[in-house]
């Protein structure tokens, strides 16, 4: 299951109490010796490369640390309690559910925030004074939202040959089928040229009506965010628009419908399986007026080191050895 918004309530451990305590000297005189509570644990949200989506987070909800351990006689202090450590994925945002401000974004591996400090612990009777109670443990609720970190995203209609050509650069286990809307949930994979390393995020297909919330709706187009070149995938048998030129204008519709500022992330037109078609009948096509449109077949292969060369170019990798 892949989720990518979740609300969780952290709770902080609280603070351990202080100790009321004596011990009695030989001429019977009583010498405070109660120890310190522990300070309570602290909540840490961590980014986290092994953890895919916010999955795990969906079905635990709660997270709290350790409360510090009390104080006691002879001097002795409270344990300090541990920390609660949430592992989200890399490319998580944090908001803080009352009031909906950003707490935190966390993007690069490690990164992390404490979003709670555990209760300091209650002091003992040792320095003379009155032994307290530790500060209380707090609560606090969450939105987490994450979005995909890649450096290319491939959108568009069904059965356009969106997972083939993932598959294909990347050898994704992921498998192309033949009837639409098989990819319910978006779907990585790492495409390794001889200079560098790019990540590509096949998104589930828009058609007409997604925008209306038919299909698979649009809600994924969020991690379109995070997106450094978007591949707007056609094809030549166009079952789901009339052809190309208003094939493109649902694909650019529905992400401008969704966020206006997504237009302005560089983009390719990849028009594919070419293989169906007639060398001869190719500048008949009525391609939308673009620049930047490939020609390519998933299945064969053709035209897809041009493409990736190109997008290598875009994302400013280096082909100098
Ligand atoms: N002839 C030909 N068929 C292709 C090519 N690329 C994909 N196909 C076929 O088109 C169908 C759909 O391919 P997918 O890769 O599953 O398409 P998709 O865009 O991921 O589809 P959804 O995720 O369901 O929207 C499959 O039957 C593929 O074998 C191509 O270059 N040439
Ligand atoms: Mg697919």
């Amino acid at each position: 299951m892949f989720i990518d918004e979740v609300m969780i309530l952290v709770r902080s451990g609280a603070g351990g109490r202080g100790c009321e305590s004596y011990r009695k000297r030989a001429d019977h005189k009583r010498i405070p010796d109660g120890g310190d509570g522990g300070d309570g644990g602290d909540i840490i949200l961590r980014a986290d490369p092994q953890t895919g989506n916010l999955f795990a987070l969906k079905s635990k909800r709660i997270f709290e640390a350790e409360a510090g351990g009390m104080g006691m006689g002879n001097n002795r202090y409270g344990r300090r309690g541990s920390d609660c450590i949430v592992k989200v994925p890399c490319g998580t945002t944090i908001y803080n559910k009352r009031d909906e401000l950003l707490v935190r974004d966390l993007v690069g591996s490690g990164d992390e925030v404490i979003v709670l400090k555990g209760g300091k612990g209650g002091y003992g009777n040792h320095a003379g004074f009155a032994s307290s109670e530790g500060a209380r443990a707090k609560d606090l609720e969450l939105l987490l939202s994450f979005k995909i970190i890649a450096d290319i995203f491939l959108v568009g209609l069904p059965n356009s040959g969106k997972t083939t050509l993932l598959k294909r650069l990347t050898g994704a286990g992921v498998s192309e089928t033949e009837y639409p809307f098989a990819t319910k949930a978006p779907q990585l994979g790492t495409y390794r040229s001889n200079f560098d390393e790019l990540r590509i995020c096949e998104l589930p297909a828009i058609y007409q009506a997604s925008g209306k919330g038919r299909g698979l709706g649009t809600h994924f187009l969020k991690h379109l965010e995070r997106a450094r070149i978007i591949f707007f995938l056609l094809d030549l048998k166009t079952e789901f628009a009339q052809d190309l030129k208003s094939g493109y204008d649902i694909l650019i519709g529905t992400i401008k419908g969704f966020n206006a500022a997504f237009a302005r992330t560089p983009r390719f037109l990849v028009v594919n399986k070419m293989d169906l078609l007639e060398s001869k009948a190719r500048k008949t096509l009525g391609l939308p007026d673009q620049e930047n449109v490939f020609l390519i077949s998933a299945k064969t292969g053709m035209g897809v080191d041009r493409l990736m060369t190109a997008a290598e170019k875009v994302l400013g990798v280096s082909h100098e050895a």
